[in-house]
């Protein structure tokens, strides 16, 4: 016999979209569950973004989880690149865009989330079995179903959300007639390291022969680096050694005698890919985050679409319930498309003028290298990439 439980709504996955909208929900006196597959020590353990666009360190603080991303963020104004094994420029995001970002990374936003959670007692199912579903999403009174510990459930709700990230059910509880895909996948990967070591002062990029790389942080004495990697690569072919070799041979002498090297505390490879699922609504079931869509970190949008997504959400579902007014709701998949699209090309784009890909020969090597001469010696093509880099601002 499945336990019924009743909400207004329901949210499948508590990753960072999960679990921002629940909250934001709940400060609107919204009451909803969430329900997630991992256990939450599993979801705090993820390494992934580290680059907050200006729009999400301000929703953030007004939903009151800014305070420890203030203390223990850095703001940055200028980005690097670096290309053609001695050029390396900045692109001056205050100057060009009038904004900045925040290294901070995603692992503590989903502590300072969950530490919300447990001070504010909402209601969340972890570690659930792989058997959500989706029922009557066409109908007033959707419901999501679940076991867990051998038990049944059944959620009715007003609305169902998805936030169960690229793998989750949520986008095939649309009719295949319905739903529209778009896909593209790249032929490498990304390595990524931890190391307890200090960081560059700023994120610089590299376009190199070698193929691309990335010195990022997370705080004073933790540093995040990338590099291009073959897709079929796995982590135990890559050694601290090898890695460190790799990294510093792909910047210039300059970047890479600042570079403190160290035992890497985390080590991973994720694939990169270009994903967009339409519509962001289905009757009363909605997408948001990495459920509608994915982008090669590259342009540092991933986590940023998945907060811009629960603010729109959150402020129509807040409106049609507390206001009986449906006006962004119904504006919901299209608005939050227009910024989806606009990040999934910036992030493409990006990608494809840093990284080097294998069937590249040697003009297409200078065909990136004469757009990065371009960037860097034009103002225009400065703002272009600021606005872009710093992210769009949420439509009103
Ligand atoms: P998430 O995937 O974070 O959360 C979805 C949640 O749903 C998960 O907790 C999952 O367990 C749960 N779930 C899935 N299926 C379920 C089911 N059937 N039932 C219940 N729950 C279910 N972005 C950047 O900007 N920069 C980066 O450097 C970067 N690096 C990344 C590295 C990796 C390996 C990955 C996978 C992503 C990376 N991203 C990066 C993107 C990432 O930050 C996402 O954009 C962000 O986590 C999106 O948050 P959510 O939409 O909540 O999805
Ligand atoms: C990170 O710090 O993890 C990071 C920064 C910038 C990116 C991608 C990842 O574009």
């Amino acid at each position: 016999m499945a336990e019924t439980l009743s909400t207004q709504v329901a949210i499948v996955g508590a990753g960072p979209a999960g679990s921002l909208l629940s909250l934001i929900l709940h400060q609107a006196g919204i009451d909803s569950i969430m329900v997630e597959r991992q256990s939450r020590e599993h979801v705090l353990s993820r390494i992934r973004a580290g680059v907050l666009e200006w729009g999400t360190v301000e929703l953030l603080r007004r939903h009151g989880i800014g305070e420890r991303m203030d203390r223990e963020g850095h703001v940055h104004t200028e980005t690097g690149i670096s290309y053609g094994g001695d050029q390396l420029f900045y692109f001056d995001i205050g100057a060009h865009a009038n904004s900045a970002f925040m290294s901070y990374g995603q692992t503590e936003i989903q502590k300072d989330l969950y530490d919300a959670h447990d001070a504010a007692g909402t209601v969340a199912y972890y570690d659930v079995d792989d058997d959500v579903a989706f029922h009557d999403v066409t109908t007033s009174r959707p419901s999501v179903t679940f076991t867990r510990h051998g038990q049944d459930h059944r959620i009715e709700a007003d609305y169902v959300v998805g936030c169960d990230g690229f793998h989750g059910p949520a986008k095939n509880a649309i009719p295949s007639d319905v739903l529209r895909r778009y896909e593209k996948t790249y032929p490498f990967g990304w390595l990524g390291i931890l190391s307890e070591t200090p960081p560059l002062e700023h994120l610089i990029y590299a376009n190199s022969s070698r193929g691309f790389a990335l010195a990022s942080q997370r705080n004073p004495m933790l540093s995040r680096y990338y590099v291009q990697c073959p897709l079929d690569d796995t982590v135990d072919q890559w050694s601290d050694e090898r890695f460190w070799d790799e990294l510093l041979a792909r910047f210039p002498d300059s970047v890479s005698s600042q570079i403190v090297t160290g035992p890497s505390i985390e080590k991973s490879i994720a694939p990169l890919r270009s994903f967009v699922a339409e519509p962001m609504r289905y009757g009363n079931l909605f997408l948001a985050g990495d459920a509608a869509h994915i982008v090669p970190p590259t342009g540092a949008k991933g986590l940023n679409l998945a907060v811009s997504d629960v603010f729109y959400l959150s402020r129509g579902l807040i409106q049609q319930i507390n206001e009986r007014d449906s006006h962004y709701l119904d504006c919901y998949s299209e608005m939050a498309l227009r910024r989806v699209w606009a990040a999934v090309r910036f992030s493409w784009w990006l990608t494809g003028l840093l990284h080097r890909f294998p069937e590249q020969t040697e003009i297409d090597q200078r065909l990136q290298e004469a757009e990065l001469t371009y960037i860097q010696h034009s103002a225009k093509g400065q703002a272009a990439i600021s606005e872009q880099y710093a992210g769009m601002p949420f439509e009103r």
